[in-house]
């Protein structure tokens, strides 16, 4: 008598075998004990560990992996203090609707209660930052937990999830792994088409219409039905976070600088993709009417009063309003519709032509904006920008220009200074063919100063360029306004960011004056591995902001 047992694999191939399904093939980290066996598990599947110096790099390293592919990011944090670490990036996520997914190691549940190394439920702290927040205490159910919270992540409303593991849940069990979920079920609900129909009408009888394009939408892939729908009503667009490129920035209905005229000016916005917060003065334009479009119902606004709203798959609801919108569209609105967009061209083009002399300012000590005007020409079409800072990314987001999707990646309304190296480091990862440069005050640094050694260890081909004006700009600037004084708001004068890159194993330049600019970027770009140009720059210098901190 034969006495066949099923073949088993360790709980950690099981996990690695699932996320291989979702499309991940990178798992950003910093080394853990109570992560070996995920490690392990990626090891025998081929999937890359990419470890940095803080988990905070990692976490950012991961939603920066996901912004650039569309796919869902992973990063694997020890207990305790490796979760805790990752607080601020899942956030990150979270209010970014990012796709991330956070495998947390966890103190052994046999002894949980008795006080072992970095014991922490780590479930309820993470649980108002997450979309799914769990703990798998039986192997059997690796590979169901695993994906239950891969799928989450990438289903809309995206977001970050997090799993946690007790160092001894993960035994060998069974290696069937769930298949991959399909393309609907990750697409979200399709729209109610009543409630497009609305939309579509509004859009077609506005005169002066603006459309928003926010990151949800190319979470959502939708860039193609996008400008099908703006080319054929003449719809002017703008764009924020990861909404920028979705249209190119030359495409003649994409504005960036028009903002004021245009929310000011119109008889209908709409906002697709992106929640009507801070960033869009919670959502009142002037007297326009305002339809909020959501990839999901809860992301519907409820602060202001909508003349319509839709919700669900962002990509089947832009193709349904281009369909039906233009076969209802009037000729008098659309002749009205083209002097408007006449109008904005006219003042984008003024804006932008008096720009120039700031971008190609002598000024010396360096201003902020000749920075930009030497990078731009620099950049090629597909550059991944990334910007961590205050003034100086600040300028980075007006004067750069994005000419395809996932290609700038901001903080997002979280607004966390530190990314820009775990940032830097992921989108090197996930595009190691494209020019990756990274803006970065420097404040903003000194978070993640020692992942100047991740990048170098890896090789990431990105090219960091610092605003170093010897100041926490952003804060000083409207401290000295508001108070008459401002205090805890310097950084050491002159410091030698480009020294520290150079031993920690990159390529540094030093930039004083803005004629070493050019030929300083040139070395940097060209450099094959790490560079950091620190620019010296004027700290009077200030970005002309209007905001507030509501
Ligand atoms: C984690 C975190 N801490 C503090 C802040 C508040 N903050 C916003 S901008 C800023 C100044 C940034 O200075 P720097 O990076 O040097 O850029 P600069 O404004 O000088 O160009 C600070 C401290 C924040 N946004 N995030
Ligand atoms: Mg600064």
């Amino acid at each position: 008598m034969s006495t066949e047992t099923a073949p088993t694999v360790t709980g950690g191939v099981v996990a690695a075998r699932t996320l291989a399904v979702h499309g991940v093939d990178t798992v950003f980290s910093l080394n853990g004990g109570h992560v070996w066996p995920l490690y392990d598990g990626c090891v025998r599947e081929g999937i890359r560990l990419v470890d940095t110096r803080h988990e905070q790099t990692a976490t950012f390293a991961a939603e920066a992996w996901a912004k650039v592919t569309r796919r869902v990011g992973v990063a694997a944090l020890t207990a305790g203090p490796g979760v805790t670490n990752g607080m601020s990036a899942i956030t990150t996520a979270w209010l970014n609707g990012s796709p991330l997914f956070v495998v947390g190691g966890r103190a052994p549940q046999a002894r949980w209660g008795q006080g072992s190394l970095q014991e922490l439920d780590h479930v309820p702290l993470v649980a108002p930052v997450t979309k799914h927040a769990a703990t798998c205490l039986e192997p059997a159910r690796l590979a169901a937990a695993f994906d239950a919270a891969l799928v989450a992540a990438r289903t809309p409303h995206r977001g970050p999830t997090f799993l946690d593991v007790p160092l001894d849940g993960w035994d060998p069990v069974e290696p069937e792994v769930p298949g991959p979920p399909s393309g609907a079920a990750l697409a979200g609900a399709a729209p109610d088409p009543d409630a497009v129909a609305r939309v579509a009408d509004l859009v077609a009888t506005a005169r002066r219409p603006v459309l928003m394009v926010g990151g949800d939408v190319y979470w959502a892939g939708a860039e193609a039905e996008v400008r099908t729908f703006v080319e054929a009503l003449a719809v002017p667009a703008f764009a924020n976070d990861m909404g920028r490129g979705v249209l190119p920035a030359d495409h003649a209905l994409a504005f960036a600088r028009t903002r004021a005229t245009a929310f000011g000016g119109a008889d209908l916005v709409v906002v697709a993709g992106t929640p009507l917060d801070f960033r869009l003065g919670f959502g009142r334009f002037g007297d326009a009417a305002v339809v909020h479009l959501a990839d999901s119902p809860e992301g519907v606004a409820s602060n202001v009063e909508l003349a319509a709203s839709a919700a669900g798959d962002l990509k089947a609801m832009f193709a349904a309003l281009a369909d039906a919108a233009s076969r209802a569209g009037t000729v008098a609105a659309r002749t009205e519709r083209a002097d408007w967009v006449a109008r904005l061209r006219d003042e984008e083009d003024a804006r932008r032509a008096a720009e120039v002399a700031g971008l190609t300012s002598e000024a010396d000590p360096v201003a902020p904006m000749r920075v930009y005007g030497e990078l731009r020409s620099r950049l090629e079409r597909d550059a991944i920008v990334v910007g961590d800072g205050g003034d100086f990314v600040s300028y980075a987001g007006k004067y750069v220009d994005t000419f395809v999707p996932g290609a700038f990646l901001g903080p997002g309304p979280y607004g966390c200074l530190g990314l820009g190296l775990g940032y830097a480091l992921g989108a090197a990862f996930a595009a190691p063919s494209r020019q990756v440069v990274a803006l970065l005050g420097d404040g903003a640094i000194g978070f993640s100063i020692g992942d100047l050694d991740t990048l170098a260890r890896h090789g990431s081909n990105v090219t960091l360029v610092v605003g170093n004006n010897g100041i926490w700009g952003l804060e000083k600037h409207p401290m000295v306004k508001l108070y008459g004084y401002d205090v805890i708001c310097d950084l050491a004068p002159g410091t030698r960011y480009d020294k520290v890159a150079e031993d920690l194993g990159c390529h540094g330049e030093l930039v004083a004056h803005p004629e070493e600019l050019g030929p300083a970027l040139d070395r940097a770009l060209a450099y094959d591995g790490p560079a950091l140009v620190n620019v010296l720059t004027d700290p009077d210098d200030t970005y002309p902001r209007t905001s507030n901190l509501a």
